[in-house]
């Protein structure tokens, strides 16, 4: 019987277990380069028999452009390749498996995070009513997002260019694997979806061609990396930084049937609104993530089925017991960095402290005590 403890082959990496960490922004790296105290949070929470079987890095900014937040990491220069380098030595040494998370948040960002202080870029020049976080002499604000420019259709093999930098920039820093951040309002998400993509050129209207970016960012990282040690996380109605579409359903279907020839490691996805509900609807229907998953599995896709958003141990082993190979857990990892212990023991889980997650030292990032 498969459950949360069982190992998973992807690739030609053996997961020891299929709890999942799932990637959380802790705006904890000034001038976006990693630092000792990451290595010693990621390290917590790495060993597979008390931790997770996989751990998918914080988001990553695949360039300074698709930067969006203060504090965040990159992977676009051979300074930061040389900083992740201990912390994935660290995660290895102690028994763990990590991908990085490769972002560009498009619009989601403000003009102070730019590079020069331009404005940040989108598909299409139309404002996202949500926040970013600045960090101001150590203290983190929410502050509305800057008015984007939309990409020349020029630009984007640049940005495809970027993401495949990032992707063999990380595989040289030590990652197992890189995991593309499609999701949560961010700049391939913009794309897909037509609340934010306007544009008329063969990137925007139809489904087709509002996928078109997100497919060729897909096949330029597995062209570089191989398609085993590459994941995509989608979150088909989350309203998370603004993100709306009428018919999320063939939106989304149209998306894995292009993935399924990639042999990916795995597909992740957030089910619901991010961090919410996970019946919260977009459109004019609830979504279907099994006929997702069949759709996919249809058209040949073998990739692990890795599920999110407000998971505990009864619904995780439920996913599993319908279909899903990996269950991914975001806040319970802040505070619990042997939650895999804690799931298979029945203990109780430890609250995080909200004030901390953005932004600080170790204070709410390393001193979350173990059984
Ligand atoms: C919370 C705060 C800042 C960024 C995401 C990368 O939602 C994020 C994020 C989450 O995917």
């Amino acid at each position: 019987m498969t459950t949360l403890f069982s190992p998973l082959q992807i690739g030609s990496l053996t997961l020891a277990n299929r709890v999942v960490m799932a990637p959380l922004t802790r705006n904890r790296a000034p001038g976006a380069l990693p630092t000792a105290l990451m290595a010693t949070y990621y390290t917590q929470r790495a060993d597979p028999k008390n931790g997770a079987g996989l751990i998918v890095s914080e988001a990553t900014a695949i360039s300074h452009q698709g930067q969006g937040y203060s504090d965040v990491p990159g992977i676009w220069s051979d300074a930061q390749v040389e900083a992740w380098k201990p912390v994935t030595a660290a995660v290895h040494a102690a028994g763990g498996k990590i991908f990085m998370q490769l972002w560009h948040v498009g619009r989601v960002s403000h003009v102070d995070l730019q590079p020069g202080g331009q404005p940040p870029v989108a598909p299409s020049a139309l404002t996202a009513k949500t926040k970013t976080v600045l960090i101001q002499n150590g203290v983190p604000k929410f502050v509305d997002t800057s008015a984007p420019r939309a990409l020349d259709i020029a630009e984007l093999p640049g940005i495809v260019q970027d993401y495949r930098r990032a992707a063999r920039n990380a595989v040289a820093a030590g990652f197992d694997g890189v995991e593309v951040h499609g999701a949560n309002g961010y700049l391939l998400d913009q794309f897909l979806r037509a609340g934010s993509n306007q544009r008329t050129d063969t990137y925007g209207g139809s489904i087709e061609n509002r996928a078109r970016l997100l497919v060729e960012v897909m096949q330029a990282v597995c062209d570089e990396i191989g398609g085993d040690k590459v994941g995509l996380r989608i979150s088909p109605v989350t309203p998370a930084n603004d993100a709306a579409d009428p018919q999320p359903q063939p939106l989304f279907e149209h998306v894995v049937l292009q993935l399924a020839p990639m042999k990916l490691a795995y597909l992740h996805v957030i089910e619901g609104s991010t961090g919410g509900p996970r019946d919260y609807v977009q459109g004019d229907k609830a979504f279907d993530y099994v006929a997702l998953r069949n759709a996919y599995r249809a058209a040949g896709g073998a990739a692990a089925w890795m599920v999110n958003n407000a998971y505990d141990r009864a619904l995780a082993d439920q996913a599993l017991d319908n279909g899903a190979d990996l269950v991914a857990f975001g806040r319970p990892f802040i505070a619990n960095p042997d939650l895999t212990r804690r799931l298979r023991e029945g203990a109780a889980l430890n609250a995080g402290d909200r004030m901390t997650y953005y932004g600080g030292g170790a204070a709410g990032y390393t001193d979350y005590p173990t059984l």
